[in-house]
Formats: C-alpha cells, structure tokens, sequence
C-alpha cells in the first residue's frame, strides 16, 4: 500500500535519521509477511521452531534475564508540569527526556531494520478506535504486534489523512538495564522505550498507548482507559449480562474473562471479548459501552493449565509465541501448573540451560508469557468487532489480599465504587520487577498504567459517573483470602462463577444482601454455600468484617490521599469518612462474633435489617 499520510512518512524519515537502520520495512499485516518475519526469527536466532506437529505455528523466544518483567522504575510519564504526572509516577521533563533518548537512540539501529508497525486499537471502522505506529528493530516485537493489535494496512486506513496517531519508537538497544527508559509524552502523543524487549515494555501498543497514554486521552475526551477484562455471562435464558473487572497484573483475569463453568452451572456460558484492557465511555442511553482495543493475550503461562483454563489451553494450541518457558527434547513447551513431566531428560530452562527439577529452580520464568489471538479462544465473543462495543452492568475491582478484604461485596453508590477502587490495596506479583507478595496501594489496578496524575483521574472517573443514568454497579472481589495454615480458603477459577452469579443477580435487583458498613455483602446461601464445599469457618472468614482492621486500614488510606494535596476530590476523603462513621457506629452486638459457629454476616443481618 502506498503511504500516502505525509505526517507519518515525515515522522518516519525523522525516526530514521535519529537511528539510521540499514533498511526500513513497512508491515502490511498479510499472513505471507507474517510467515517471512517467522522465518527472520528463527534466522536471527529470536525464535526457536517448537514442534510443529505438536504445537503447530509455535515458537519459543527466550529473553535477556535481565528483561522478564515491566521495569516500573524506568517508566516515565513526561510532562511539562511534575505535578501533571502526580505522586505515583516516574516524572522527567521532557526536554530532558527527549535529550537523554536522542543520546540513547542516536545509530542505534545501524546494521539493523527498522520495522514500522502501523496498528489500528479497536474494532475496524470503529469512532472508538485509534491508530498506532511502533517503529522498532525487533522482529520477536513485530511478530508479537501482529497478535496482539489489528496491525498492517488496515490501520493506515483507519488512520486516513489523519494527523492523530501514536508515535512509538523502540529499540532493544544494548539491553542496558542502567539505562532502560520507558518515556511517554502524553501531549506529543509520544512514547520511547528502549533497552528493553519485555512485552509491557516494548509491545508499545499495551501497557504504554492502550493505557498511559490513553488513560490521558480518555480524560481530554470524555471516557476511560482501564486494566479491565471485559466478560459477557450468559445465563440459561440465554440473557448475556457484561462485566468489566481491574485487577492487578498476574491476579487472574484472564482465567476469569474466559471462565469455564463447572457442571452444576447447567446452561451458563461465558463469552470473552478481552482479559487486560477496557476502553468505557457512555453511551446515548446512559449506560457504560465497552471495546476491547487489542486482538490478543499476553497472558502469564505458569499456573495455565487444563484445570485452571481450558479455554486458554485450547486457545495457544497453534499459532502462539512463547516466552521464557521451559521447553523438552521434542522441543514442546513447559511451565509450573502444567501436569508432572513424565521424563526430564534432556529439558532446558527458560534460560535454554539443562534443568534440574530437583535444583529447586524453575524451569519456566515465573513471568514467562504466551502471545496468542483472541479469535482462537473457543469462548470468544464475536461483540470483540462491536463498533459501539458492549454494555456493562457490573465493574469489579479485584486485590490479593490473603486477609482483611471479604471475597466480594457491593459498593453503596458509584461514589463509593469510586472510593473502593481508588483504596485498592494488593499483594505484589512477577509481572512486575521487585520483590513479591507485598501489599502495596494500586488504585483501580492502574498504579503503574495511569498517564496522569490519580487524583485527577479519580476526579474524571466521578465525573464520568454523572453522566450515567444507568451506571454499572460496583463491587470489590478478593478469591486470595487464606486460612491460618496459610492456604486460599477459596477455590477460586470455575468457581468465580458463583459469585459472579450473585453480582448478575444484584445488577437486575435481585441476590439477597446485607447492609455493612462496608458495603452490602452476599450471604454464604445466596453464594450457593451448600453446594460450594466450605465450612462455616470458612464462610466465617471469607465474609466477615473485622471492624478494628477496617478502621485501620481506612487512618492508613490518610497519608496517601495527602499525597495527592488538594487535587483529591472532596467527594473520596467524604467517601472514607462515611466509612468511619459507619464502622464506629455499627452495633458492638452486630459485629462479627466469636460466638460457637454463628457466621458473621447472620449476625449482621440483625443489623442490617
Ligand atoms: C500485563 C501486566 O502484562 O499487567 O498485562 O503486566
Ligand atoms: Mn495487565
């Protein structure tokens, strides 16, 4: 196709003569094109052929071990004013940013290629979607972007005469950990990344444009960019309700958003349009539409498995790009959660090194990955090509919080649901560099996505909600809450469904509730407490409110909304002093009791009423 848009071919020549390739190849996105970036590949040595009878149109790609996970440290929001960025990201000027990446990327693609990647977010034709171009000299970065966005000529038609695309630059560089820079320029619609070839890092498309710099956008034009899966529930009348759910990176959402229904769940079927990114905004009708603006999973291998997700195991069955996984003599793939390997003799690690299972050492990466199409998932759901995307009954905001944070409960208001997202607090997971298993502050799931400072994010997620007359409900869900032995008290995967079941249930204002001062939360019964397998302890533990805890736990929300000065709205300090007021005035005689086998929420609901 001729390139006939002369922003993106001047922008392209510029990008050129800061990092002189040897050659420049346009990408059309043909499958032709795609079978001879395979071959570079494996050429290249980025990619190793895995058995193509066994895994057909597979390939393994193993990383620097330096680069397996996103480098929260080396990303920058770049604005004019530090406080335009606010007090949970990176912030550099940008005219030191520019400086310090022109250093960076001057020649840094002599005797390389440079591959433009033209890359349409969202459904074709779509007034939703937007254009991308990542110009990188990476082939595994190419092969990856032709998964996971509609990549090629259709977004240069998209894109039209249009001056508003996303400019990426990106170069694996020397993989220089010193110096990896993830820099976006939100005003320039601008991002550079390099020294790095991690997907969240270098796949520009994700983490950097369909979030941090969309997130930006979205709040200049009236709608939001989140790290949210995007579900529809089918019940057995066939009626689909559609949920959007935030959780931290690693917590599950892709099992969820492709859930596969245990027996008892007769006639339920689940349909995934997304499992990482959402882009919401109203519709004519007061509702909340949703678009899944990429085309594939980069989802986490380890743990992915027949029992925890058929749909997912059937989905990478052919056509998947694996990363820093295991791999045996017959060159097929392994990681942690898949069945006992028979023999290892002969198996190498993620880092290609012979492994030994009794070492103690993994043999896939704990952040290892696969790249995979979304239309290869049996449970896909064709609303994916909606233009006007799909409507949302319910948002939930997940943590791991192995205590204190019931399984699930209903926010009072979208206020609150504000409120209960802007409080998340989660354990740390490897899909982040840094240490693991530490409860840290993650608003909305978006700590290390949002584009701009939080407290105007949250400020523009209220005001978003006055413009819905038929908001979503909101809920906080916790599947990770453990026992004192230190085991998670719920099943969790198909089992989800029964608490997503009760969620449905309060969106068409039915599944009984209790008033708390925390929210309104499911009985064990309305969860299906009989046929779920846990003892009452368990239902004790999963649904209890301890008052001393949240009250805590709220004087700890202080120090952080102070962080934000007078940007965070009024509406999230009210929001938290309501609970306050709540938790000190509930009952002494309501609360959760140590009284032989009484559940706390029966108690409660003397309370409640
Ligand atoms: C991801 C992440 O890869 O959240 O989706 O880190
Ligand atoms: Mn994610």
């Amino acid at each position: 196709m001729e390139i006939t848009n002369a922003a993106v071919r001047t922008w392209v020549e510029n990008m050129a003569r800061l990092t002189h390739p040897d050659q420049i190849v346009w990408l059309n996105g043909s499958d032709e094109e795609y079978r001879q970036l395979l071959a570079e590949g494996v050429r290249s040595h980025a990619l190793i052929e895995l058995n193509q009878h066994k895994h057909p149109g597979c390939y393994l790609h193993r990383s620097h071990p330096s680069d397996v996970a996103r480098t929260e440290q080396c990303t920058f929001i770049c604005t004019p004013s530090k406080d335009d960025a606010g007090p949970t990201n990176n912030w550099m000027a940008p005219e030191k940013a520019y400086a310090t990446l022109r250093k960076l990327f001057n020649g840094i693609m002599r005797g390389r290629t440079m591959y433009v990647v033209p890359y349409l977010m969202g459904p074709k034709g779509s007034p939703f979607s937007k254009v991308g171009i990542e110009l990188t000299d990476s082939v595994y970065v190419a092969l990856n972007m032709r998964i996971m966005t509609r990549m090629g000529d259709v977004a240069l038609e998209h894109l039209g005469g249009s001056t508003q695309f996303i400019k990426g630059l990106h170069s694996v560089g020397t993989l220089d950990p010193q110096n990896r820079y993830i820099c976006h320029f939100p005003q320039d619609l601008t991002i550079y990344s390099i020294n790095s070839g991690y997907g969240g890092n270098a796949l520009l498309s994700k983490k950097c444009f369909a979030l941090r710099i969309a997130s930006w956008l979205g709040r200049q034009e009236g709608w939001l960019a989140e790290h949210m899966l995007i579900m529809g529930v089918e019940d057995p009348k066939g009626k689909i309700t559609y949920i959007a759910a935030a959780f931290p990176s690693a917590c599950g959402k892709t099992n969820l958003a492709m859930l596969q229904p245990p027996a008892e769940f007769q006639g339920y079927r689940i349909w995934c349009v997304g499992d990482d990114i959402a882009w919401l905004r109203p519709g004519p009708d007061g509702r909340l539409y949703a678009i899944n603006p990429e085309a594939g999973f980069f989802g986490v291998a380890p743990g992915t498995s027949w029992k925890t997700n058929p749909n997912m195991m059937r989905t990478i069955a052919k056509n998947t790009l694996f990363t820093n996984v295991g791999m045996a003599p017959d060159k097929t793939v392994w990681w942690e959660g898949l069945d006992l390997l028979a023999d290892t003799g002969g198996f190498v690690d993620w880092q290609g090194k012979l492994w030994d299972p009794t070492s103690g050492q993994k043999a896939a990466h704990p952040n290892s990955r696969f790249t995979t199409p979304i239309k290869q998932c049996p449970v896909y759901s064709p609303t994916w090509e909606d233009s006007q995307g799909v409507p949302i009954s319910a948002i939930l905001f997940g943590c791991r919080r192995s205590k204190l944070v019931p399984l699930v409960y209903e926010a009072f208001s979208w206020a609150h649901g504000v409120y209960l997202g802007a409080t998340l607090n989660s354990e740390t997971t490897a899909a982040a560099a840094g240490a693991t298993g530490v409860v840290r502050r993650d608003p909305m799931a978006m700590l290390p996505f949002c584009g701009y400072n939080m407290a105007d994010y949250f400020a523009h997620w209220l005001e978003v909600g006055k413009q819905l007359t038929n908001p979503p409900k909101t809920f906080r869900v916790n599947w990770f809450r453990v026992n004192d032995q230190g085991q998670f008290i719920w099943p969790g995967f198909g089992e989800n469904l029964r608490i997503i079941r009760w969620i449905i249930d309060r969106c068409q204002d039915r599944g009984e509730a209790l008033k708390t001062p925390i929210g309104y939360l499911p009985t064990p019964e309305a969860l299906g407490s009989e046929e779920s397998g846990i003892s009452s302890e368990g239902w004790e533990t999963l649904l209890g409110i301890d008052r001393g805890g949240w009250l805590d736990a709220a004087r700890r929300q202080t120090e952080f909304f102070e962080k934000f000065g007078v940007r965070l709205p009024a509406a999230l300090w009210e929001e938290r002093q309501a609970l306050i007021d709540r938790l000190k005035s509930w009952p002494l005689a309501a609360r959760p009791s140590a009284e032989a086998g009484a559940p706390a929420v029966a108690v409660e609901q003397r309370w409640g009423g």
